[in-house]
């Protein structure tokens, strides 16, 4: 009861505005970071050091894997697993000797293939990830299935801290409407879509084994390593496959093959010749109920959830617009050879929102809040042109149209603020225009908010204007209405264009099939219909394809009427158009474990310690609480203030073994816990913060209050530094 009436008491006596998560969290941000030690992240000296753990880890791996293999002979184990255990080894074996090998480049050549570095990071994080059960490959002990991992418990806490952020930050914020629906999808909205006709990557089989490949990818590979590898190639072929990059994503089936055959590319694993490309469909189907009538499948995206709820959410808001709907849940894409670890997998987080808006009116009240962020953006023109991304206001951004819209650029600054404030840096963070060629024809803009990781520049976040597509698809594949309206305060008079088919003209000219005709006069558009109008005018005349008939008809001045007539009209029906942001989550955690990690040299220099920079926010522990020595006294308040933390809410983790408080701090930097405290009198205890190793003396009622207040960024850990007496590390901190 005492600790949280202090937790109360002090949120008052920080003087930060409590109402504005924004602000303070954003300083909490910034102010961590001067403690930070930002080096380059793939120096070569921090490269060598990394790999060499990374050897000394695998090579103990393969001892142990050894042992295994040796225990399981000795014990006459059945063939299928003592076989399985040497293949086990084997592969270890091989991760070994590349590891070795990259090693071996970083100390000779000075690390000056950038792409080894690079590696040597990812091996070294992943590493420190798998162990420390961040993920765990899903079905482990059946040896696993490609491009399906699960999160083990930091890695649930992580993802669901980055889940309540996004909440806060954009759900609360603009108070959208949050949806859950499910995976499970039935075909016809999938068919409305066009995900069951168009949602598909080219596949090229092995001939002789099945295994399938991404064609794309397949060229793709080939290109870059004959322009890496072969000095050979003269300068014309060189432009040549830098053209082919280039127009990848655009090749059709039968280019994409010919292409193969001209370069003579083979599968890769047995070069054996390849099937020809073809399309594969990326979803996973299945079948609703028994009779395997009802096909249905794995939803590729959550998106459409939303927008077939739309004419209940439109009336939710009081038939009110812009207004904005929300969801987050699994989707699904059954990838053909999943490469990049957790950024390809086939199952998988995405959060999404749809922006419903006015199509004549894509201004955003809130626009000038971020008007005046600056940072990296990729226009297309900038692509084009071959220069590289840089900073530009976002004001000045949406003011020049590079940004076509207002809402379009109040989404992109609110994705900068969430993915910086998670930890991202921005200094890795670009939003890159799609070129003409990537959007589909109704887009009207998109902007993908990338993230420069070891595997290049990946893409999290996908901003996209779709125009009023989705919702019309949907319209026209069920009959029910999507639309909005505009009421008038006053009746407004539009002109209006009239078609009037003259029935017993068309129905003695066309007998039985004078219906078709009547529809297909109906269905003209402006342009059509003032077209057939003057031609009757001036002809008395016209042909007209009546495709429903799949012939043209004669159409005399008789048989129609085509006029303008001014009409009262009390509202405008439209469909509105749509803001997609689009984030996965999964991605942005991986990045994310990439720019938090660092290694740095213990205490007595004979090894290096990992350390995640996670900020509190996305911290999977928040704090850990230690007893100095084992004794009972310490550990009674140990206990109370880990009660104490509890009731506040804080995620915490008490470690009450005699390990050496060296070995307790590191076990935890490497989890990314932002604070310790170590408890080494009865009154007052320490308080140590990851990343500066600095240590405050602080009350033992005070405690869980500073670490609720620090957690919750309504203050820095600079103002706790400023506060609080300082406790010089060397009597605790021994490591
Ligand atoms: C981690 O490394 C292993 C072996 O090199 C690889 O199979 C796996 O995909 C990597 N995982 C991630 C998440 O990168
Ligand atoms: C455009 O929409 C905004 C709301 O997003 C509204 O405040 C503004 O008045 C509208 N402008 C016009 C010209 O209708
Ligand atoms: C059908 O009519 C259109 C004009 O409406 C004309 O351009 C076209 O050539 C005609 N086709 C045939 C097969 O007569
Ligand atoms: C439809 C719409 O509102 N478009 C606007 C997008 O933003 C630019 C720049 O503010 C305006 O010029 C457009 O009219």
């Amino acid at each position: 009861m005492r600790c949280l009436l202090l937790i109360a008491l002090s949120t008052h006596s920080f003087g930060h505005n409590f109402l504005s998560p924004l602000t303070t969290l954003h300083s909490a941000h910034s102010t961590l970071s001067h403690a930070f030690t930002r080096r380059p992240p793939y120096t070569t000296i921090q490269m060598e050091e990394t790999l060499r753990k990374a050897l000394a880890e695998k090579q103990s791996a393969v001892d142990s894997q050894g042992n295994a293999v040796r225990a399981l002979k000795a014990a006459k184990a059945a063939k299928a697993d003592v076989d399985a255990a040497i293949e086990a080894l084997n592969g270890l074996k091989l991760e070994k000797a590349s590891i070795e090998k990259q090693l071996q480049a970083t100390v000779s050549g000075g690390g000056g293939d950038g792409s080894l570095n690079r590696e040597a990071f990812r091996q070294t994080v992943n590493n420190t990830l798998e162990r420390r059960l961040f993920y765990i490959p899903s079905f482990k002990i059946y040896r696993g299935v490609a491009g399906l991992y699960d999160y083990g418990p930091p890695g649930c806490a992580v993802k669901s801290n980055v889940l309540g952020f996004w909440r806060q930050h954009f759900v609360l914020e603009e108070n959208m409407l949050e949806v859950d629906c499910p995976c499970v999808t039935p075909e016809v909205v999938l068919k409305a879509s066009g995900h069951v006709d168009k949602f598909t990557d080219l596949m090229v089989k092995d001939e002789k084994t099945g295994t399938c490949y991404r064609a794309d990818h397949l060229l793709k590979d080939f290109c870059n390593e004959k322009l890496q590898k072969d000095l050979s190639i003269t300068a014309e072929k060189a432009a040549e496959l830098k053209h082919v990059l280039a127009v990848l994503d655009d090749l059709s089936s039968e280019e994409l093959g010919a292409k193969i055959k001209e370069y003579g590319i083979t599968a890769p694993d047995t070069k054996n010749p390849l099937s020809d490309p073809y399309p594969f469909n990326l979803m996973f189907q299945t079948s609703i109920g028994p009779s395997g009538l009802s096909p249905g499948y794995m939803r590729p995206e959550t998106a459409q959830g939303i927008f077939v709820n739309f004419k209940d959410l439109y009336y939710y808001n009081g038939n009110k617009l812009p207004f904005a709907a929300a969801q987050i849940g699994q989707a699904f894409r059954n990838e053909i050879s999943p490469r990049q670890g957790l950024l390809r997998v086939r199952e998988f987080t995405l959060a999404e929102i749809e922006h419903f808006v006015d199509p004549e009116n894509k201004s955003h009240p809130k626009f000038s809040e971020v008007a005046n962020l600056e940072f990296l953006m990729f226009p297309r023109e900038e692509q084009m042109s071959g220069h590289s991304a840089k900073k530009i206001p976002l004001g000045e951004a949406v003011s020049r149209g590079i940004v076509n819209n207002e809402t379009l650029g109040y989404f992109i600054g609110r994705v900068y603020l969430f993915l910086t404030r998670l930890g991202i840096d921005e200094d890795r963070l670009r939003f890159r225009q799609h070129l003409a060629n990537e959007m589909a024809h109704y887009a009207a803009d998109c902007w993908d908010a990338e993230i420069e990781s070891s595997y290049g520049w990946i893409e999290c976040v996908g901003i996209a204007d779709r125009s009023a597509y989705d919702l019309r698809a949907h319209t026209d594949k069920s009959g029910v209405a999507l639309v909005a309206q505009e009421k008038f305060s006053e009746p407004r008079e539009v002109e209006k264009l009239v078609i009037n088919p003259v029935k017993k003209e068309l129905g003695l000219a066309f007998k039985g099939n004078q219906r078709m005709v009547v529809e297909a006069l109906e269905a003209m558009n402006e342009k059509e219909a003032l077209e057939m109008k003057a031609t009757l005018e001036s002809k008395g005349e016209t042909e007209f394809l009546v495709c429903t008939l799949g012939k043209n008809v004669t159409i005399t001045k008789s048989m129609v009427t085509i006029s303008k007539e001014i009409k009262k009209e009390h509202q405008r029906v439209f469909t509105p158009s749509v803001i997609e942001p689009s984030f996965g989550i999964g991605r942005i955690i991986y990045c994310l474990y990439e720019h938090s990690f660092y290694t740095r040299p213990s205490k007595a220099g004979d090894e290096q310690l990992n350390v995640f920079r996670f900020p509190p926010l996305v911290a999977p522990i928040k704090c850990t609480v230690f007893p100095l020595v084992q004794n009972q006294q310490y550990e009674e308040v140990a206990k109370v203030i880990s009660q104490s933390l509890t009731t506040a809410g804080i995620s915490h983790k008490i470690d009450i073994t005699g390990t050496s408080i060296g070995k307790r701090y590191a076990r935890t930097d490497e989890l990314g816990v932002p604070f310790a405290i170590t408890v080494d009198s009865t009154s007052s205890v320490t308080i140590r913060e990851r990343d500066s190793k600095d240590q405050i003396r602080v009350d033992v009622e005070r405690a869980a209050s500073v670490i609720k207040e620090v957690t919750d960024g309504r203050t820095t850990w600079a103002d706790v530094w400023s506060t609080f007496p300082h406790q010089s590390s060397a009597s605790a901190d021994d490591e």
